[in-house]
């Protein structure tokens, strides 16, 4: 009942990372509804801490709240208001980033976002407010220091403070309240679902039971809820403690499909329940994070958008592939300082349609825009004809599209694709060049040595 993300058989989020509400609200008309996204996820709405001691503004200040005001560094209230209604109309579902596991870090006093005071030292928060009671304390934390130290041993990876930030204690009433309150409230402005910040950090039973205090969508249904639980079989935490709560992260697939692009003869196992990976239809799936990408929250061996022919390879094959919820991942350029907060700038389109001032978009790079449209139209269906020599892989989704990538590039091969006989576009090239299926469902595919070497046909694409 959790997994419907009411996007009307759309199969796919993107996660603009630290995007201002007007850039949102613009990018929902210009591009995500036109490319058939089904939801944008935001960074966190509400008042946060203001970091300007040892380093300007990170970007991870976002993630130490004062209140549930709607003023954050991406915008104010009647500008996150006027972005979920301008992307609901044009059927983009926005998707809030909830940090509701701690408040701000310990040692950070002062004034929030939205103007109001706190002090982390006294877990005083008057802007919701919080005071002491509704935090856990060292009489349930198992750690010498207070921090989160021991990842065997759940008590101290829920009741202690994770790098230092105060934990708040979700099995008192009165936060749950708060918690369900600032979620009813993004539910009435049009909010579609949320992204749980740090649910490893909460007891499920806690987070079902705010669960049940959140109202049903407007629409229709409950809200779509994705839990951030990372789970590399290197602690007591597993993910199948919350599928029954929501989409669970499925960051071992980030390994896994880095390890498949480096070597194209694993992309068959790319999906190892052998490793404990969640069921299909409970993973939100993902080539990297705005955490591991810089460094932060479980690394790895991880492809990013600092290597861009893998990651297109990447991220093609996360979307032609039949394992779990997508979401793709669109980030700023941030060089070796993994703190550096966001561009203070607009996020600015040129001609050919990247973006400029600082943003990557990688939403925006061919072979990942249009392969939203291959996934969406191949929805349901298995994988068929598998092909992989090493150095190329190639599959059918059913007969409904055909996929095909080569490492080298240079390919000049017959495949079977499962699909109609017919003319069809590829449409990672924008049409540039034609596969012809004949009779017998074989067609010759091409594919140059260029940046991008993935070639895609789908039944009621482009023509
Ligand atoms: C910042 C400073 C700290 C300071 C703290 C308090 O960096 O030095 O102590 O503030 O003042 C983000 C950043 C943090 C940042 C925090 C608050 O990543 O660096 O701290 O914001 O501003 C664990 C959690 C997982 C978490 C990752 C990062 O399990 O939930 O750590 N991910 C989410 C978000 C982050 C965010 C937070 C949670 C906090 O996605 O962006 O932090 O809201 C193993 C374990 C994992 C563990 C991982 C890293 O892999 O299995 O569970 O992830 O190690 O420790
Ligand atoms: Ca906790």
């Amino acid at each position: 009942e959790f997994t419907d993300p009411h996007c009307n058989g759309k199969q796919v989020i993107v996660h603009l990372f630290e995007w201002r509400w007007p850039d949102i609200a613009l990018e929902c008309e210009r591009y995500l509804s036109k490319k058939g996204y089904c939801a944008v996820q935001v960074s966190p709405p509400n008042e946060h801490v203001v970091v300007t001691k040892d380093y300007p503004r990170p970007w991870w200040e976002v993630y130490q709240p004062v209140s549930y005001k709607l003023t954050s560094r991406c915008g104010n209230e009647d500008q996150f208001k006027d972005m979920v209604s301008r992307c609901k109309k044009v059927g983009v579902r926005v998707i809030v980033d909830g940090v509701i596991n701690h408040m701000a870090g310990l040692g950070r006093s002062g004034t929030g976002t939205a103007g109001s005071s706190f002090n982390s030292d006294n877990l005083d928060f008057p802007g919701v407010p919080y005071r002491r009671e509704h935090f856990n304390d060292r009489s349930t934390c198992p750690s010498g220091d207070g921090n989160v130290n021991n990842y065997g041993d759940p008590n101290n990876v829920r009741n202690c403070y994770l790098v230092g930030l105060t934990d708040l204690n979700q099995g008192v009433e009165y936060v749950r309240d708060k918690i369900s309150g600032y979620f009813n409230n993004l539910i009435d402005i049009g909010v579609s679902g949320f992204r749980i910040d740090a649910a490893k950090h909460m007891w499920p039973a806690d987070i079902s039971a705010i669960q049940k205090r959140v109202k049903d969508l407007p629409e229709g249904g409950k809200a779509f809820w994705a839990h951030e639980v990372i789970d590399q079989n290197d602690g007591a935490i597993k993910v199948g403690e919350y599928t029954s709560l929501g989409y669970v992260t499925e960051m071992r697939y980030c390994q896994k499909i880095a390890q498949g692009v480096h070597n194209f003869g694993e992309l068959g196992n790319v999906v190892d329940y052998g490793w404990g990976m969640t069921p299909s239809a409970n993973a939100l799936v993902f080539v990297d994070n705005h955490d591991n990408q810089r460094g932060h929250g479980g690394g790895g061996n991880l492809i990013t958008h600092k290597t861009p022919r893998d990651y297109k390879m990447a991220q093609a094959f996360t979307l032609a592939y039949n394992y779990g919820f997508v979401r793709v991942m669109s980030s700023y350029f941030f060089g070796d300082d993994s703190d550096a907060g966001p561009p203070d700038k607009d996020v600015s389109i040129n001609g050919d349609g990247s973006c400029g001032n600082g943003w990557v978009c990688e939403h925006r790079w061919a072979p990942i825009a249009n392969m939203v449209a291959f996934r969406n139209a191949v929805a349901g269906t298995g994988i068929e004809h598998w092909f992989d020599s090493g150095d190329v892989v190639a599959f059918a989704r059913g007969n409904k599209g055909f996929f095909a990538m080569a490492k080298q590039g240079n390919l000049d091969q017959t495949f079977r694709t499962g699909l109609p006989a017919g003319e069809y576009c590829d449409i990672i090239h924008d049409c540039q060049q034609k596969v012809t299926v004949d009779g017998s469902g074989n067609a010759h595919v091409h594919i140059s040595n260029n940046e991008e070497p993935i070639v895609a046909i789908i039944v009621g694409g482009p023509t």
